[in-house]
């Protein structure tokens, strides 16, 4: 039975990752920092399958502990400060987490086992920001345009690196957005498809939303976990797109979820220039064609499958908690 150790388990990836490493036969563990009130929603109806441990990406010694005790064949590090504006409000912890994190994962790794663990880092198509090619390939520069995408792209360089100065097995994902009934309430596709379900239900009467017209390759979580096992299940490490190859902007985005549940979206829409972004990147989509090719991973849900099943579950739950 091979052994996978996930940071990030309690997010929306982990959650996925793990249901899918189990059904694959993992014996799986996961990392969690210590907080004063549990926040195990997402993977409650895993906990009698999976194991729990405390660290934190902060504190070097504790990621050290875990994969001693743990002896994993992968590691998956999906933890990070994740929200893209909040990476402006506390740039210094972002980059502590989101950047030289990953060098402490790699540490551990390198000082316990460095041949035998195969290493995930979860990179984004933030780091690609104000984009110098479309679509955006492996071979695209990067051009980050907040705090958030200025430490992926330290987090990617650093797997890449460790991969080249020591032989180790490190992939990165670039991955472009992907959603989920999981998806965190701070993110655009979610805040919009909970705001159609209550608005549907009478519980709310306006969403407040920021820049209409940026344009995102989104895609559905599920699929995108597949992506990161399959790239440390080949014969060598590497770096892969992930994308659907297809890009709406938040405009197309809301009219679908409105129009879900057969609401016209400009009565309830309110622009609000508070939720305009010091910098914006303004157009994402993927070319993953080398992960079809080398992986031989496709999405399976499309753009409209993703709203429609996003509004649903919103509504659903706001229905029974009614
Ligand atoms: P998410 O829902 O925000 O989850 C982030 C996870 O990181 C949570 O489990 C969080 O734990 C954990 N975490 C944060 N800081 C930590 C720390 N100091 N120590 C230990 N754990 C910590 O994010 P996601 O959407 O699942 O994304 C997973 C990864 O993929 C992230 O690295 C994200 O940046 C990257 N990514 C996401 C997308 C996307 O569209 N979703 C695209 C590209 C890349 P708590 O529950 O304790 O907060
Ligand atoms: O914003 C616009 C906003 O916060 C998408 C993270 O998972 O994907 C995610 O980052 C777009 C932006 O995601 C609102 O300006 C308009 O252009 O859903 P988001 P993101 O910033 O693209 C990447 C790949 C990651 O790696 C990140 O971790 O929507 N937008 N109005 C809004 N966005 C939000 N959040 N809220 C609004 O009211």
């Amino acid at each position: 039975m091979k052994k996978a150790l996930v940071t990030g388990i309690t997010g929306q990836d982990g959650s996925y990752l793990a249901e899918f490493l189990l059904e694959k036969g993992y014996e799986v563990h996961g990392v969690v920092r210590r907080s004063s009130t549990e926040n195990f929603e997402r993977i409650a109806h895993l906990a009698s399958r999976i194991r729990l441990h405390q660290a934190d990406l902060l504190d070097q010694l504790s990621i050290i502990d875990v994969v001693r005790e743990t002896e994993p064949d992968e590691v998956y590090n999906l933890a990070a400060m994740s929200f893209v504006p909040t990476s402006w409000k506390q740039p210094v912890l972002t980059g502590e987490f989101t950047a030289i994190g990953v060098t402490r994962m790699l540490e551990a790794i390198r000082l316990l086992n460095p041949k035998g663990i195969r290493f995930y880092q979860a990179s984004s198509s933030e780091m690609f920001g104000k984009v110098l090619e479309t679509p955006q390939r492996e071979t695209t520069p990067f051009y980050p345009r907040s705090p958030y995408g200025v430490a992926k792209v330290y987090g990617h360089w650093i797997t890449v690196n460790y991969r080249e100065s020591y032989g180790m097995f490190c992939c990165s994902g670039i991955l472009f957005n992907h959603e989920s009934p999981r998806r965190g309430k701070e993110f655009v596709t979610r805040k919009v498809t909970d705001a159609v379900a209550r608005i549907k239900l009478g519980l709310q009467s306006e969403l407040r939303l920021g820049n209409l017209d940026a344009k995102r390759d989104w895609g559905f979580a599920g699929d995108y976990v597949k992506a990161m096992w399959l790239m440390l299940q080949q014969d060598k490490p590497d770096d892969y797109v992930i994308a659907t190859g297809e890009t709406h902007s938040v405009r197309e985005l809301v009219e679908r979820a409105f129009a879900c549940v057969g609401l016209d979206w400009r009565k309830y829409v309110v622009l609000d220039p508070a939720l305009i972004r010091p910098a914006e990147v303004d157009l994402l989509v993927g070319d993953a064609s080398k992960a079809r090719r080398q992986l031989g991973w496709k999405p399976e849900v499309d753009f409209e499958g993703l709203v429609r099943m996003m509004v649903e579950a919103d509504l659903e739950r706001w229905k029974r908690l009614k």
